[in-house]
């Protein structure tokens, strides 16, 4: 199952369901040019890939245990055009569905709520996806994500358009009860 944003089937999962049709709006332009510039090249130590005017560096996708439904994906985007870009979303052919997430803090407790309108890149910013805060969401599992591998993965930007690129799964211990979130959500559909 590669879906190209999965919408319908977001719904039922989401929790904040209101914004998905100006998602869904702004993918077109992207969907209709499907370009892939990618290119890697070393940064020091850091594997980085370029889109356009993008850079995305130190991306990885925590490891995850037996049968769990998701997983998350972190990295640092960094544009080094002059003018904003934005992340709408994602896909890969392992996972049902990719949403960008936020955590948010919601009487006293810290939830992830979906992202529906997507990330903006600011001209000269770099935006950082990590544990704790933003992070792409890879749900729907078809296999687990093993310390050590490498998984390919779609993302969409609004001008840069579509990359696709390697992410090396790590272990990263420590959060990973937070996307209990998810597995209600699943069982409620
Ligand atoms: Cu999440």
């Amino acid at each position: 199952m590669n879906s190209f944003f999965p919408l319908a089937a977001a719904v039922a999962v989401m929790i904040f369901a209101n914004a998905e049709a100006s998602f869904a709006a702004s993918t077109t332009a992207a969907q209709k040019t499907p370009t892939n510039h990618a290119a890697t090249a070393h940064h020091g130590s850091h594997l980085a890939v370029t889109v356009g005017e993008l850079e995305i560096h130190d991306a990885a996708i925590r490891a995850t245990l037996p049968n769990a439904p998701v997983a998350a994906a972190y990295m640092t985007i960094r544009n080094h055009g002059d003018e904003d870009d934005r992340l709408l979303g994602g896909s890969a052919a392992f996972a049902g569905m990719v949403q960008l997430h936020d955590m948010v803090m919601e009487n006293d407790v810290m939830n992830m709520r979906q992202v529906s309108d997507g990330l903006t890149i600011p001209a000269g910013q770099s935006v950082t996806l990590q544990a704790g805060g933003l992070h792409l969401m890879l749900m729907q599992l078809e296999a687990r994500m093993q310390a050590g591998e490498n998984r390919s993965i779609t993302l969409f930007f609004e001008k840069a358009g579509a990359v696709t690129f390697d992410l090396p799964v790590k272990d990263m211990r420590g959060s990973a009860a937070r996307h209990t979130d998810h597995d209600a959500a699943r069982d409620a559909e």
